[in-house]
């Protein structure tokens, strides 16, 4: 995987989402670089002018000056600007405006000490019933392997292909504690918590192999939790996925069972 260099500012931004989430941020950090400062020249000439010195005394009354509660309270209105003006529409476009499943990918993100499991539901668009009384080393989403819309179903670890220019819907999950499925040039953060499936979107714009990582302290192997989340162009994607074995799938069909059976006894009763 080629590294991806960072640099001093964000990482590269590759989601149809980012760019409002993108700017915020730059935004969060110039205010506060200016409260930084600002408060950096209030304590400076706090302490020059109010040092000791011979022939001074210290005044016990405060201060009359009303312009520190107007920057205060001119701080404040700012934060509920940015909070309520700023922040809520991104959140609000983002978070509650789903694409349509027909036109999206919807995949099942389970994560687990310590790697991303990645369910996909195969051409007929259906998860496979899951239940913990199946998962083994060889299933390890637990998908009952008799129910029928498990047997085009497929899983991969640590391995997410997506297509590019396609919403995604990821229904995030987790098997044991509280991960966090983030992939920063997504700009995704979602906490995955047992016994939740909480659904997000994106739309990845760039194809290329970008990290999954996971981004809430999960235990000892927390920092090796990471996954490859793999952006291919609709050709390759198709290939992936006509590639990738159905573990479930029936490798001979009933019928041929049945005609072995001799006619006599398959009347009978
Ligand atoms: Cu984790």
């Amino acid at each position: 995987m080629e590294k991806i260099k960072y640099g001093y500012l964000m990482p590269p931004d590759w989601s149809l989402h980012g760019h409002g989430i993108d700017q915020l941020i730059y935004l969060v950090h110039i205010f506060m670089v200016a409260l930084f400062i600002g408060w950096g020249i209030f304590l400076t000439i706090a302490l020059i002018r109010h040092r000791q010195r011979p022939g001074h005394q210290a005044n016990y009354e405060s201060a009359t000056s009303k312009l520190p509660k107007f920057i205060e309270v001119g701080i404040v209105l700012f934060e509920v600007f940015l909070l309520v003006g700023l922040s809520f529409p991104i959140w609000n476009r983002y978070k509650t405006d789903p694409p349509a499943a027909e036109d999206a990918l919807t995949v099942r993100v389970v994560g687990q000490q310590f790697v991303w499991n990645i369910h996909y539901p195969g051409e007929d668009g259906k998860f496979g019933k899951t239940s913990i009384k199946f998962v083994s080393d060889f299933n390890p989403l637990g998908i009952d392997p008799d129910d029928p819309a498990s047997v085009d179903d497929f899983f991969a670890v640590n391995q997410f292909h997506i297509p590019v220019n396609k919403p995604i819907i990821a229904q995030i999950s987790s098997k044991d504690v509280i991960h966090s499925f983030g992939v920063p040039v997504l700009r995704v953060k979602q906490d995955a918590t047992p016994g939740m499936a909480v659904p997000i979107w994106f739309t990845a714009t760039q194809t290329g192999q970008f990290e999954i990582i996971c981004s809430q302290l999960c235990g000892v192997g927390h920092s090796l939790m990471k996954g490859i989340i793999t952006v291919d162009n609709d050709e390759d994607f198709g290939k992936w996925w006509q590639e990738q074995p159905r573990p479930f799938k029936k490798e001979a069909p009933a019928e041929a069972k049945v005609d072995t059976v001799p006619e006599s006894e398959a009347t009978k009763g």
